[in-house]
């Protein structure tokens, strides 16, 4: 039996955060003591971890005193804050924010993918864990990139409210209760009202036309697969959704690749699972992708207008494999491979 660990997870009560204790629960991560952090407003609040109740403290420049890896979802500015300081008392932080995703001296890791970049940690202390769309991208471009080398990416995503966190979640539940009440409809969260409406607007807009979420896929699909020459361009799209993104992606390859080779491939991807039998109704759809960590890809069909190019339809659950799943493998690769 090996050995366990305290770990800290900072923004403990958010969505991701709680799903990272869960994930952490499920794949009987070996915890020896469980250290949740968040802001003033938790004063008193606890979490449930392993049947005990936890109370929450209060994030400080001490709270890392004896932590081995402590697992950050609380947002950018508190990253970029608070991860040096927890790698300075000697902790291996996993962050889901994007400040230090491309930062060259840190690691932007999908195990699916990268798991050998890793090892870069030793130099900051840190691994960064990336956007949500562009983890569920990788983990199907991947394979397909080894077989026939991608030369170009378009995406289309259709992202879930819990992206946004759970107030998010709250308000499409409230303005759907409040349409159908025939009641006003209150918006906070969003510029635009969510319910039976889409969105083209995740994160800021930048001054080239594009948003901070489409740049997001852009960058960081080419450093974690480690290829620069990957064309990629994205258009985010919030749609009224819960749980689970999806996107619709096109490739472009320099090897032909079949539908029938590209599904052949993806059948023995790590993390991928293929659903694609149209004449039974059978694609990835939110709900089945919803609550489960395999990233379903299916809707796989030529692309006609090009020599050698795909379609595809890729769901997974965003807040699983998109934030603490891919978060909890990390801190799992860490605790087989490096802190024995
Ligand atoms: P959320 O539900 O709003 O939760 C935010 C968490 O951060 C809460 O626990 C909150 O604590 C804590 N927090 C906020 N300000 C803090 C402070 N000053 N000190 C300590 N803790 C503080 O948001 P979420 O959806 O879980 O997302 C949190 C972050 O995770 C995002 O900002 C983003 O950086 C990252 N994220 C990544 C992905 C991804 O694609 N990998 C997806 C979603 C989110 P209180 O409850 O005390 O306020
Ligand atoms: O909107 C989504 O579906 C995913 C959101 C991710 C997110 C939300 C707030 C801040 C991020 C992220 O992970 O890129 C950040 C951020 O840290 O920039």
């Amino acid at each position: 039996m090996g050995r366990s660990y305290k770990v800290a997870v900072v923004g403990a009560t958010g969505a991701v955060g709680r799903q990272m204790m869960a994930c952490l629960e499920e794949r009987k991560f070996p915890v020896a003591e469980l250290i949740p952090l968040a802001s003033e407003r938790s004063i008193g609040k606890s979490v449930s971890f392993a049947g005990r109740e936890i109370p929450v403290q209060v994030l400080n420049k001490d709270s890392f005193a004896g932590v081995e890896i402590a697992l950050f979802s609380a947002g950018g500015s508190i990253s970029k804050e608070y991860a040096p300081i927890a790698a300075a008392a000697g902790a291996v932080v996993v962050d889901n924010s994007s400040a230090w995703r491309m930062d060259p001296e840190i690691p932007l890791v999908v195990p699916e993918v990268n798991p050998q970049d890793i090892a870069l940690y030793k130099k900051r202390g840190i691994i960064a864990n990336p956007n949500c769309s562009t983890i569920q991208m990788v983990v199907v471009l991947q394979p397909l990139h080894a077989a026939a080398k991608i030369k170009r990416v378009v995406v289309s995503t259709y992202q879930a409210v819990s992206g946004t966190g759970q107030k998010a979640v709250d308000e499409l539940a409230e303005q759907v209760r409040a349409l159908f009440n025939s009641q006003e409809v209150k918006k906070k969260v969003y510029p635009h009202r969510i319910a039976f409406n889409c969105l083209p607007h995740i994160d800021v807009f930048q001054d080239n036309g594009y948003t901070k979420e489409e740049m997001k896929m852009v960058n960081e699909t080419q450093k974690i697969m480690g290829d620069k020459s990957i064309l990629v361009t994205a258009t985010t799209v919030r749609v009224p959704v819960f749980y689970a993104h999806s996107e619709a992606v096109n490739i472009e390859t320099e090897k032909k690749l079949t539908p029938d080779d590209a599904r052949k491939i993806l059948s023995t991807a790590p993390g991928v699972k293929v659903v694609d039998d149209p004449a039974k109704n059978k694609y990835p759809m939110p709900l089945d992708a919803a609550g489960q960590d395999l990233t379903l890809v299916g809707r796989i069909r030529e692309d006609f207008t090009i020599n050698n190019g795909l379609n595809l339809w890729v769901v997974a659950d965003n807040l699983r494999k998109g934030a603490a799943t891919n978060a909890v493998q990390i801190a799992e690769i860490l605790a087989k491979d490096y802190l024995k």
